[in-house]
């Protein structure tokens, strides 16, 4: 295809609640979108790194330039419009996975709409439906806490993931038990803990309560310590950020650092980049699901088409946009059926329809490009 022009915008939408994490409280995410114009055609992408290098070193302004600078003139430069030749190509330019993954995300959505199908179909996937968790921050109580949960589970959602940090872990998660005995639960420490006696108590105290994992208790890089505590576990470990690329996943599989992985497109760099995971987990017959980063309707919808691949199967940190924003970007809007499952669009593309005057509203700062820029 023959792409006339480019835009990236930074845009901003605040949650209809705080959401916290061991590293910090957030009321409202950035995030920018990327569109790639083509033939009367828009393909939509969102690079979902944040304001502040919290959960990845990379931030809104980095995938700004790298965007600016690198990324869409490589593009423009060398016509690539095929997801695979970006991504091949963007090879050349070290890390920052988060801007190289709205660009191609957004070569996807054209792709497949100049073709006339729903992503799902280009990708190979086979789940007409896929299932639904949602993702519980750090609450001010354990009150607060158990009020929330009831009412997500009352809304259908097949599982619930705690945020855990050292003090909001142990009592926590005894206390929901407690409350709900037979729920799929799980939690997530985004790499709060360490490898010393203290954490590792907490830890061995979180096995006594049927989670169905624990995610990402150590730092990113720590493959090591992530095998040492699963020996130890019968509780399966889950990886989120330690998985960046499929030669990541195949050494914590060999090394024992998991039994589960988090596959998010927009941290691994992009769609391709997720099914090299998803295919090498599935030959060595280890599960994945599909993790979320509180995206726009926009980049969870592209998350939802990754989702009906053969080897996601647990429930999701895919939830309905209610959840997150009081007017998400895409008309329809994501929800959940009664059974906790989201019904995967069947329309072209990313299958749901961005709107343009939502978008502006969100929007803070606006770059376009064209081929004679270059
Ligand atoms: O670690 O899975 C995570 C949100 C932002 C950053 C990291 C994570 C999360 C979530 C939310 O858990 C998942 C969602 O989008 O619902
Ligand atoms: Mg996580």
């Amino acid at each position: 295809m023959k792409i006339d022009r480019i835009e990236i915008e930074l845009c901003s939408l605040p949650y209809v609640h705080f959401f916290e994490t061991s590293l910090g409280r957030e009321e409202d995410r950035t995030f920018i979108l990327v569109k790639v114009y083509a033939e009367g055609i828009c393909g939509y992408g969102e690079t979902v790194a944040d304001k502040a290098p919290l959960y990845s070193y990379e931030t809104t302004q980095t995938a700004w330039l790298m965007l600016k600078d690198y990324l869409i003139p490589l593009l423009i430069r060398k016509s690539l419009s095929e997801p695979l030749d970006f991504y091949e190509e963007a090879k050349i330019f070290k890390g920052h996975p988060m801007a190289k993954a709205g660009l191609e995300m957004a070569l996807w959505d054209l792709a497949a709409k100049q073709k006339g199908v729903p992503l799902w179909k280009l990708y190979g996937g086979s789940q007409k439906e896929i299932p639904s968790g949602v993702s519980i921050g750090i609450q001010d109580s354990q009150s607060q806490l158990i009020h929330r949960i009831q009412a997500f589970l009352e809304e259908g959602y097949q599982r619930i993931k705690l945020k855990i940090k050292p003090g909001w872990d142990v009592s926590v998660c005894r206390n929901v038990r407690e409350k709900f005995p037979d729920i799929r639960l799980q939690v997530d420490a985004n790499g709060a803990y360490v490898y010393c006696l203290d954490d590792k108590k907490r830890l061995l105290d979180l096995d006594t309560f049927g989670l169905e994992m624990i995610e990402q208790p150590f730092v990113p890089y720590d493959l090591w310590d992530h095998a040492r505590l699963q020996e130890d576990l019968h509780t399966p470990l889950c990886l989120d950020e330690s998985i960046i690329n499929a030669e990541t996943a195949r050494k914590a599989m060999e090394m024992g650092s998991c039994r589960v992985i988090n596959i998010k497109a927009g941290r691994v760099g992009g769609i391709i980049e997720s099914k090299r995971i998803h295919d090498v987990c599935q030959k060595n017959s280890m599960p994945v699901w599909c993790g979320g980063m509180l995206e726009s309707g926009i980049g969870r919808a592209h998350n939802v088409h990754l989702a009906t691949l053969p080897n996601f199967k647990f429930p999701h940190d895919l939830s309905a946009s209610k959840r997150y924003y009081a007017e998400d970007l895409i008309e329809p809007p994501i929800d959940i059926t009664g059974q906790g499952t989201i019904k995967v669009p069947d329309l072209p593309g990313i299958g749901v329809s961005p709107q343009e005057k939502r978008i502006q509203k969100a929007s803070q700062l606006k770059k376009i490009f064209k081929k004679s820029d270059f």
